[in-house]
């Protein structure tokens, strides 16, 4: 299989480490110049960039988390005037202020170079027509994958989310050979197919890059068979790049990091330690070219471990092994980042004090589905149905405008939810029963 980019990809170990570290320097340097935030880090920890002469030296400097950059919201983490940003895009999950992150052109090239990777890596040529099924818009995953495949010279059907049968007429009269979409939603098209009587063996789709949510081995050797394709898993998310952090090869051993342009670390999610290779914990990435939005040792919140044995492949960038949940209480739904804070807040400012409730998550079909169980205690208790309706419309509508995703909201008896002490004790998640 092609690789697009040899030089990088295949790039010896110690070539790849000197590289890292002028890299990083540079990195550290723009941050330290730039960004109120990390100058204020290196100053309190009594970091100077220009001292940092071996990657070891990384372990040295704090982290930054999700909540650095909402604190930082919208432009206080850019390194760059806005002149210079030709891009944003935010984290998916929510229509309340989620984290903005800004590209210059040099980023948008970088970024488009890295998904062009991938995609080379999961079989697509310039002689594909790539039907992309992300949103476009906020989200990183639909640009990403477009700018990546026209780099390529693919054709790009920007099909967008949603109207399935469209997207099954599309895949059938443009004849689309590469499918780029969730895992979930590639099930959702195979479900349609079969009650439209559409027999995907008869398509030309060869080859489908997934992401943006776990793709389980049971769900690739379902979506495979029913599709009579390919799938690959797609690692990244949008404050580190988009897609194009990591992506598997031929051999699906792992999604290969790029390393050139991240430092992977895995760390110990409560202790913060940095954990020896092979052991599961959470992944933090540092980036290595960024201009407008660097970000060091940033905590993805991911679960995994890191695979540094050889691939048959020749690349030589370390793997990552799918991802094993998460070290905060995020939960991915349809693709989509929710937090169940973000639902405790809406359900507290509707009723005055925070109601007793139950968030639960399953599966219908292929299809993720929300119910959110509110005790009809004192305050949401209504004689009238007719009130009732209003109140459970009045919720699931608010909920829907903070969240970006629509949830079933019933009122169930007093005592019936068994609230439970943790982070996501109120969250009930069936897709992994
Ligand atoms: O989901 C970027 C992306 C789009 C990657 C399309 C690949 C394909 P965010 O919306 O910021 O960005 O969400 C990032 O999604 O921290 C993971 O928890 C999860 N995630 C993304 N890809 C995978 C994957 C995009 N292949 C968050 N396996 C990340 C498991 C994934 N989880």
């Amino acid at each position: 299989m092609k690789i697009w980019d040899t030089k990088h990809e295949c790039m010896p170990r110690e070539e790849l480490e000197q590289l890292q570290l002028e890299r990083l320097q540079a990195t550290l340097n723009r941050a330290y110049k730039n960004v109120a935030f990390y100058r204020k880090m290196f100053h309190e920890s009594n970091i100077i960039p220009e001292d940092m002469q071996a990657l070891s030296g990384l372990a040295r400097i704090p982290f930054t988390t999700k909540e650095d950059l909402r604190l930082n919201y919208p432009y206080g983490m850019f390194a760059v005037p806005l002149r210079e940003v030709v891009r944003v895009h935010s984290s998916s999950g929510t229509t309340e202020k989620s984290v903005v992150v800004g590209y210059t052109k040099n980023d948008i090239k970088a970024w488009t170079n890295l998904v062009a990777r991938v995609m080379t890596a999961a079989g697509v040529t310039r002689d594909d027509m790539v039907q992309i099924t992300f949103s476009y818009g906020l989200y990183t995953g639909a640009f990403g994958f477009h700018y990546g495949a026209e780099a390529i010279g693919a054709s790009v059907i920007p099909t967008g989310t949603g109207n399935t049968d469209k997207q099954i007429m599309i895949m059938q009269d443009y004849k689309t050979t590469a499918l780029v979409s969730t895992p979930t939603y590639a099930v959702t098209l195979s479900d349609r197919m079969e009650k439209l009587n559409v027999n995907p063996k008869g398509l030309s789709l060869r080859v489908g890059l997934f992401g943006g949510e776990p793709l389980s081995e049971t769900m690739r050797t379902e979506i495979e068979a029913r599709l009579g394709i390919t799938a690959t898993d797609n690692y990244g998310l949008s404050e580190i790049i988009g897609p194009g952090v990591a992506g598997e090869c031929e051999h699906r051993c792992g999604m290969h990091i790029f390393e050139d342009a991240f430092i992977p670390e895995i760390i110990d999610p409560l202790t913060g330690t940095p954990l020896p290779a092979g052991n599961v914990g959470e992944l933090v990435l540092t980036s290595l070219t960024k201009e407008a939005f660097p970000m060091i040792r940033y905590r993805t919140g991911d679960l995994t471990s890191l695979e540094f044995a050889p691939c048959k492949c020749g690349r030589t960038m370390v793997r990552m092994n799918k991802t094993m949940g998460r070290s905060d209480d995020m939960l991915i739904i349809k693709g989509v980042n929710v937090f169940p804070s973000q639902i405790r807040t809406v359900l507290t400012a509707i009723v005055g004090t925070e109601p007793h409730y139950e968030i639960v998550i399953d599966r219908k079909g292929a299809q993720d589905c929300m119910e959110i169980h509110i005790e009809a205690a004192e305050g949401i208790f209504f004689d009238e149905m007719k009130m009732q309706k209003a109140f459970l419309e009045m919720v699931e509508k608010k909920i829907r405008s903070v969240i970006g995703l629509s949830a079933t909201v019933k009122l169930v008896a007093p005592n019936t939810v068994t609230l439970k002490e943790g982070k996501s004790g109120l969250v009930i998640d069936r897709r992994t029963m």
